[in-house]
């Protein structure tokens, strides 16, 4: 298992938007096939108007990924400011595109990833949501879920944990895929 840790503060909030703006399927990016039909949709979030005074939304603070099908649903995010769509590839190789997310909160560094799936119609989790801290972004560049050779239906995940010693680690752990 790899282990690292930082305690080194950076400038979060760019380096972050860097990274999610290069990884986004927003704004007419390449299309991919999200539900599996052979026919390729772009995807995009939508974000609540938020009031940075109150920490409120109007409408419920709520973010909606859409898509230029109208036949594929919205996926609803509760508890999201914003945030960039990531395009993961066909991580199960079943046809369909799977879609990361981390949403934005004002407060803290600490966030969940949810990894989406289309599967019969609806979608649904992929594995179960993953821990990150900011730091993350900083010590691993690459993909936050990669699969496991020879291991069918189970991937690496990145995730972030808090050791009382050693800081806020960036660590590895093998999961199961939920469907
Ligand atoms: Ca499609
Ligand atoms: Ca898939």
């Amino acid at each position: 298992m790899k282990i690292e840790y930082s305690m080194k503060v950076h400038n979060y909030l760019i380096l972050l938007g860097l990274v999610l703006s290069y990884l986004g399927c927003f704004a007419q990016s390449e299309p991919y096939d999200f539900n599996g039909d052979g026919k390729k949709e772009t995807c995009k979030l939508v974000a609540p108007k938020t009031n940075d005074e109150t920490y409120d939304c109007e409408g419920g603070c709520n973010c909606r990924i859409v898509f230029s099908d109208p036949k594929i649903p919205a996926i609803t995010i509760t508890s999201c400011i914003g945030g960039e769509p990531q395009i993961l590839g066909d991580l199960d190789g079943n046809g369909t595109t799977e879609i990361g997310l981390v949403p934005e909160w004002w407060t803290s560094c600490w966030r969940s990833y949810y990894i989406y799936t289309f599967v019969n119609g609806k979608w649904t989790l992929f594995v179960d949501p993953i821990t990150i801290h900011c730091n993350l972004f900083e010590e691993h560049d690459g993909p936050i879920i990669e699969k496991v050779a020879n291991k069918k239906g189970y991937y690496k995940v990145y995730y972030s944990e808090f050791d009382d010693e050693k800081g806020i680690l960036t660590l590895t752990k093998t999961v199961k895929k939920k469907i």
